[in-house]
């Protein structure tokens, strides 16, 4: 067993692993940059290390500060966590090559499935089904509209560098095609460092649904169900939950088949997503993410698998502690993302409590939000036996949060998670569109 890992990382995610890492006995060393000084994942770290200026680009991101760090500490393996170098193949690499162990999949798989159209001919050619869609680049406006009227309107244009809704374009009629392939390229060539697009027919108002998946490199492969991820606002999730309504267990299976199937053949390690747009009876795949998300509790709620040490082992020992065969799904778990809407000094916090309830944060009484990082702040996670019960958990848990300071959504969850449309369990990837102009004005 390893001895002591860096994070690479901060704030609820940071503290998330740290947390683990103390369960397995795993000393943590966390890095900050100076504007998280005081920040959470800091003081329960067993040792911290600044590596720069407030910035991430000149602090979370620079690869050669963190393998530094790690190499001056003793540590044996550095966790990215989710988010800035998580899904970096070069990193992975010179993590590799100092003879430190990354916490995820070998290089060459994070490389293959970052790209979109590797990752999609790889899905099909282990029998997931994939949107219809071009099999690789498209560039020549005239083949886009053949490629196009071929799939019918309306199709997508989608990077393959990309993912997570950057750089795509949404097209109705061969007359506007040219122009948004060009502008697509020119986003993807600016966001991504990489011009290549390519189309797929597009679904209206589909479900996110994702699988949470395990694997030891070697082979074996653990499915923890899926995850329900339409409430987006923006491409930015924000309520998730498990199981998901849109799905049953035909479905559950046929998904978990295809993905086994294709993690096992790629010799997948750690931990793992892999995303499909549901519509009606139908699902198709649509990418990896090769890391642990940030919704992965309500995967550990309806499990009981703590994610994390998994991934750890996975990637540190090469072996898990769960048979696939044991992996039972129980009950309904809901996940609530609390973000800041104003940065600043938290004045006051309650923290909700009681049964079947987590609160995953780096907040505490007094701390102080930066404006530099990503607006999460918190995650507010329910348990119960049914959906229904979840639901009630989630309105009594965000009734006892307190956040005072700082503005946050939690009141706009609890109108988002009352409405008949999501009580009823019928929403798609439009829904928070559908409704925010009300949610706006919630305070
Ligand atoms: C789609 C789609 C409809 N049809 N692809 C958005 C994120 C990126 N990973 C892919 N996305 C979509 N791809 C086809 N062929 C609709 C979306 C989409 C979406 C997907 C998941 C969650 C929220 C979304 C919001 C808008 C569009």
């Amino acid at each position: 067993m390893i001895q002591r890992i860096l994070i690479a990382n901060r704030g609820e995610i940071a503290v998330r692993v740290i947390r683990t890492c103390r369960e397995m006995g795993i000393e943590t060393v966390a890095v900050y940059s100076t504007a998280d000084k005081d920040n959470l994942h800091v003081k329960l770290a067993d040792q911290a290390v600044c590596i720069g200026p407030p910035p991430s680009a000149k602090s979370y991101l620079v690869k050669e500060n963190l393998i530094m760090a790690a190499l001056r500490t003793g540590c044996q393996a550095i966790h990215p966590g989710v988010g800035f170098l998580s899904e970096n193949a070069d990193f992975a690499r010179a993590v590799q090559k100092e003879g430190l162990i990354f916490i995820g999949p070998d290089p060459d798989v994070i490389d293959l499935l970052g790209d979109k159209v590797q990752a999609r001919n790889t899905a099909k050619k282990y029998g997931l089904p994939i949107t219809p869609g071009t099999e690789g680049a498209v560039s020549d406006p005239a083949a886009a509209i053949a490629a196009a009227e071929k799939l019918g309107f309306p199709v997508i244009i989608k990077a393959a560098a990309g993912g997570g809704g950057k750089g795509m374009r949404i097209v109705r009629s061969a007359a506007e095609l040219p122009e948004n392939l060009t502008i697509a390229s020119r986003e993807a060539l600016a966001n991504f460092a990489d011009g290549t697009v390519f189309i797929e027919r597009y679904l209206e108002n589909p479900r996110h649904v994702e699988l949470q998946i395990i694997a030891d490199g070697k082979g074996t492969v653990l499915v923890l169900g899926e995850r329900d991820c339409s409430v987006q606002k923006r491409h930015q999730k924000l309520i998730e939950e498990s199981p998901s309504p849109g799905v049953d267990e035909s479905m559950r299976n046929r998904m978990a088949e295809g993905a086994v199937r294709m993690f096992r053949e790629l010799k997948y390690r750690g931990a793992g997503t892999i995303e499909f747009l549901v519509s009606g009876k139908d699902f198709y795949f649509m990418e990896v993410n090769a890391r642990v998300q940030v919704e992965h509790p309500v995967s550990e709620f309806v499990t009981g698998v703590d994610i994390i040490r998994q991934q750890i082992l996975a990637c540190t020992e090469g072996k898990l502690e769960i048979e696939p065969s044991s992996v039972r799904l129980n009950g309904w778990s809901i996940e609530c993302r609390i973000n800041a809407l104003t940065p600043g000094k938290v004045s006051r916090l309650e923290v909700p409590g009681g049964p079947g309830v987590r609160f995953d944060s780096f907040l505490y009484n007094g701390c102080t939000v930066p404006p530099h990082y990503d607006s999460m702040v918190a995650k507010l996670i329910v348990h119960g036996p049914t959906r229904e019960r979840a639901l009630a958990r989630m309105n009594r848990a965000l009734q006892e949060l307190v956040i005072e300071g700082i503005k946050t959504n939690a009141s706009q969850q609890r109108w988002i998670i009352n409405h008949e449309k999501f009580r009823s369990g019928q929403f798609g990837t439009a829904y928070y569109g559908e409704i925010e102009k009300e949610v706006e004005h919630v305070h």
